[in-house]
């Protein structure tokens, strides 16, 4: 496959990550650049402006590749190929000198090294807080990831006499009592290599530097190893607890949705029932039933029996619908979905838009009441309201969006899973 494809199908891969796990951008990007297992081991330096980081690059390359000056001078991060190593060349770390160079720094020791050549200069005496916290931050970058750090103290040469510097390597390991320490002088390097002379040259301290970097080189390749390894398990656990949480909460919704649903019904079930009983007086009648019998013109204004009895089929009526009414509003049913709203406010009730208005005689009770077609329909257009109402679309959307977030769970499972495997 071409390299580019690989490329764009590795970025889209990490974005299905990413989506869910937007935290994990850095180890992605360094999952990024382990992926390429077989390049050269990525050598960088670390330590504050001055302190002769550059000029060590060059001594350990034997070429003048990095700019070399007495005050501030490397501000962005610069690069070189050569024996089986890619150099980084860092700025100084200084927080409150350049912001800017401490990205570079900061890219070149967490995203792009393999090795660390952590640099103090002797002259400077003792570690200052800065560097002792960078300084526990790499060994225990080294404990978990198996990146190494190397401790270079520099421009030993600057130091009056060896007294001078046995002070202060001993200051040094009573700050940090595990770092070895590389005792190193690229000046004396650099005039012992420009005479001839191999014993200026052994006591620069570079060639035994050189020793102990091929040692750690060799340990790059089953350390990038590791450290992928353990990059995507703590991807994937994280992505996998995720999952748990979701499934869980979703189980924990999806449950809740059903014991909901099944109180409304059954407590429906019970109200209706309740109100076919308390109707059976009113339905019973013998003989002709008055309610049935019109009104004459000239008894209009009169109370007639019929007038009677189609007063107690109201009141019945509205007795059931206040009973039913109670039992909607105990589980949230107060009002019709938007979509449905009239101008008259009257008619924009669940009761109206179920049962419609026109009931009169005691049949209209007995059909809408008592018959199982008309329970059923009950039953099941006060259910159709009841997933209308206010929390019951809110725990839909709830349920939904849980969905949504799994298959973006899993998306990123699928994903990782094809960049650890491509
Ligand atoms: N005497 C002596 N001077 C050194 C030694 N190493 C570096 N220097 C000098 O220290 C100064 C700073 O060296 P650089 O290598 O530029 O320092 P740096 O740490 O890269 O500095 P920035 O890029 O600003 O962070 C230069 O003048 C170097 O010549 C050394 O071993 N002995
Ligand atoms: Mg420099």
């Amino acid at each position: 496959m071409a390299v580019e494809i690989e490329m764009a199908m590795a970025t889209a891969m990490a974005q299905d990550v990413l989506a869910v796990l937007p935290a994990r951008a850095h180890d992605l990007a360094r999952l990024r650049i382990l992926a390429r297992r077989a390049a050269p081991p990525s050598i960088t330096v670390v330590g504050k402006y001055n302190h002769g980081k550059s000029r060590l690059l060059n001594e350990l390359m034997g070429s003048d590749i990095f700019a070399v000056a007495d005050r501030r001078e490397t501000v962005a991060l610069a690069e070189h190929r050569q024996q089986q190593a890619r150099w980084l060349d860092a700025p100084g770390l200084d927080a409150d000198v350049a912001r800017n160079d401490d990205d570079h720094s900061h890219r070149a020791i967490w995203l792009e090294s393999d090795i660390r050549l952590f640099v103090h200069a002797a002259k400077e005496g003792e570690l200052d807080a800065a560097e002792r916290d960078l300084l526990q931050e790499l060994r225990a970058d080294q404990q978990r990831t198996l990146r190494q750090t190397i401790f270079v103290l520099t421009q030993v040469d600057q130091l009056s006499d060896d007294a001078h510097v046995d002070r202060v390597v001993a200051a040094i390991r009573a700050q940090s009592p595990e770092i070895t320490l590389h005792l190193v002088s690229a000046t004396r390097h650099r005039q012992g290599t420009e005479q001839g002379k191999q014993l200026l040259i052994q006591k620069s301290g570079i060639p035994a530097l050189k020793e102990s970097l091929s040692v750690a080189m060799a340990k790059v390749p089953p350390a990038r190893e590791h450290e992928a390894n353990l990059l995507f398990a703590d991807i994937r656990n994280e992505l996998l607890n995720l999952q748990t949480a979701e499934e869980s909460r979703m189980q924990a919704l999806g449950d809740l949705q059903q014991c909901q649903l099944r109180a409304f019904d059954e407590g429906l079930a019970t109200v209706l029932d309740k109100v076919r009983n308390d109707l059976q007086p009113v339905l019973e009648v013998s003989g002709t039933d008055p309610a049935l019998v019109p009104d004459s013109f000239e008894n209009m204004f009169k109370l007639t029996a019929g007038k009677r009895e189609r007063a107690h089929i109201q009141i019945a009526y509205s007795r059931a619908c206040i009973a039913i009414n109670a039992h909607l509003v105990r589980h949230g049913v107060v009002g019709l979905p938007m979509e449905q709203q009239t101008s008259v406010r009257s008619l924009d009730t669940v009761m109206v838009a179920v049962m419609g208005v026109s009931v009169k005689y005691r049949d209209d009770l007995r059909r809408i009441f008592c018959e199982p077609e008309g329970r059923a329909r009950l039953q099941q257009d006060f259910g159709r309201y009841f997933e209308l109402s206010e929390d019951r679309v809110t725990l839909a959307g709830q349920l939904a969006d849980g969905a949504i977030r799994l298959a973006e769970i899993a998306k990123a499972l699928a994903a990782l899973e094809r960049l650890e495997r491509p």
